[in-house]
């Protein structure tokens, strides 16, 4: 792809990277772990300014795991786990409150992390919807079940203002750029389990470390 077409979201991008993010031994790769992120992010742009505060944050946790990513401990952060291992190992990690590590690469992909089951409700949501359904309720519904647990009273309220002015379903399976409604229906079929799997083995292994309530 070339020109204007880099900046357009498709869920088939998303998808692939989410696809290349596992490794044999079930690993999951952090520029592709990150990639898929930058995937959503540029489909979160495409519906305006008002979610402008949504991505910023993702952005700016994105960007805390790139510079980890291309810095001098660059080969410990290849997979979530070498990851998990190296900031353990080297206790660079903030476990029971904030302290001299507060932008762990563990405590930053616990955030984007906890999106991940987001999207893994919201899109299962809009995979079963109906044409009458209402975007912003699927949104709503999904955030409520999972990361409006972690968010402050005052980020909730502004995400739920947020979610009010999303576009409607047409619209929405149009910007995912995957052809007609049947297609965009088979696309995420295609595309959940894949994004299940690498949130179900990063929990798992945020779990064994004790690590799901990272400050
Ligand atoms: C094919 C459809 C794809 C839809 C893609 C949409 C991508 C959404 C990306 C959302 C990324 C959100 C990351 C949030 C991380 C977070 O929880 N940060 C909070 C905690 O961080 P801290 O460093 O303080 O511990 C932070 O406080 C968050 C601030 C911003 C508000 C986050 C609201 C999240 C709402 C998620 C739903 C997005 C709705 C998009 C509609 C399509």
């Amino acid at each position: 792809m070339a020109g204007s077409e880099d900046q357009k979201f498709s869920l088939q991008e998303v998808l692939d990277t989410f696809k290349l993010c596992l490794s044999e031994n079930k690993e999951v790769y952090l520029e592709q772990y990150v990639a898929g992120w930058r995937g959503l992010v540029k489909f979160l742009n495409s519906l305006g300014s008002v979610f402008g505060f949504i991505s910023k944050d993702a952005v700016s946790k994105i960007q805390i795991l790139v510079n980890y990513m291309n810095g001098e401990n660059a080969s410990h952060y290849a997979t979530v786990q070498s990851m998990v291992k190296y900031e353990l190992d080297n206790n660079l990690v903030d476990v029971n409150k904030k302290g001299s590590h507060p932008e762990s690469g563990c405590r930053t992909l616990l955030r984007l992390h906890r999106a991940l089951r987001w999207l893994e409700l919201f899109l299962d949501r809009l995979r079963t919807s109906t044409e009458d359904s209402k975007t912003s309720a699927l949104c709503a519904e999904a955030y409520n079940e999972s990361l409006a647990q972690h968010h402050p009273w005052m980020i909730r309220k502004a995400a739920g203002m947020a979610f009010l002015v999303l576009p409607g379903r047409q619209t929405f399976f149009e910007v995912m750029n995957v052809g007609p409604p049947e297609q965009v229906v088979a696309k995420l079929g295609e595309a959940l389990p894949l994004i299940s799997e690498v949130y179900q083995i990063t929990e798992d292994l945020y779990a064994q470390h004790n690590m799901l309530d990272l400050p």
